[in-house]
C-alpha cells in the first residue's frame, strides 16, 4: 500500500460514529513512550501528524487518522505510565475494553513494545485482551535502531516468549531509520477489499 494521503479525523473519548466509520479500522497498542506517535508519522510520512508528546501518558484519548481514504489508524492511549491514579488507570481500561470489544471494524492491533527490553505485565495484559477478543494482531517491536544485529537477535527472542508469540508476527520496527514500515504497509494492503473482478 501506498500512502498518498493522510489526515487525522479526530479524537474521541469513547467509541461512537465519525467520519470513516465503515473503513476498516487498525487499532494501535502499547505503553506509554512506546513510540505509537512516531510510527504513525512514519507510516504517513508526516513528521508532524500525531504529535509526539513529550510528556508520556499524555495522550489520554482515542485519535483517528485517515490513510488514503481506505484505512482508518486508531491511536489508543498508551498504558503503564506509573504517575496516574487508580481512577485514571480504570478509566483507561473501561475506554481500550469499550474499544476493542465493540469496534465492528476493527481488522487488526498492532501492539508495539520496546525492542530494548522484557515485555511488562501490562503488555502481557494487553495482549490477553487482544486474544480475549479475538482481534488479529502483530507485535511491533520499536526503537529497532538503537540495537545492533546481535542484540536484535538476543532480545526478538525474549519478547516472543513473554507474549507468547512466534517470531513472524513479530515486525521489528524504527520510526528513525524507517525499518519495518513496508512490512506494516504490506499488512495494511491485506485488509483493503479487492478491486472489482480480482478474486
Ligand atoms: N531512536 C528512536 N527513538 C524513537 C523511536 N520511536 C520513538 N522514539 C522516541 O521515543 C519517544 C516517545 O515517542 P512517542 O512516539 O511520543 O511515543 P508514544 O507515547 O508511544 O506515542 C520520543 O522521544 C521519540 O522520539 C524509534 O523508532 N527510534
Ligand atoms: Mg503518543
Amino acid at each position: 500500500m501506498i500512502i498518498r494521503r493522510a489526515s487525522f479525523i479526530t479524537s474521541l473519548d469513547a467509541l461512537r460514529e465519525y467520519p470513516g466509520r465503515g473503513l476498516p479500522e487498525v487499532a494501535m497498542v502499547g505503553k506509554s513512550n512506546v513510540g505509537k506517535s512516531s510510527m504513525i508519522n512514519r507510516i504517513a510520512n508526516n513528521g508532524k501528524l500525531a504529535r509526539i508528546s513529550a510528556e508520556p501518558g499524555k495522550t489520554r484519548l482515542i485519535n483517528l487518522f485517515n490513510l488514503n481514504d481506505q484505512i482508518v489508524l486508531v491511536d489508543l492511549p498508551g498504558y503503564g505510565f506509573a504517575k496516574v491514579s487508580r481512577e485514571e488507570k480504570n478509566r483507561w481500561a473501561g475506554m481500550i475494553e469499550g474499544y476493542l470489544s465493540r469496534s465492528e471494524t476493527l481488522k487488526l492491533a498492532l501492539m508495539l513494545v520496546d525492542m530494548r527490553h522484557e515485555p511488562t505485565a501490562d503488555d502481557v495484559t494487553m495482549v490477553g485482551y487482544l486474544r480475549h477478543y479475538e482481534i488479529p494482531f502483530r507485535i511491533a517491536a520499536t526503537k529497532a535502531d538503537k540495537l545492533s544485529r546481535a542484540e536484535r537477535g538476543r532480545n526478538l527472542p525474549v519478547i516472543c516468549r513473554a507474549l507468547a508469540v512466534q517470531p513472524w508476527q513479530v515486525i521489528p520496527f524504527s520510526s528513525q531509520d524507517g525499518t519495518g514500515r513496508d512490512q506494516v504497509l504490506e499488512l495494511f494492503e491485506e485488509l483493503l477489499p479487492s478491486p472489482p473482478g480480482v478474486e
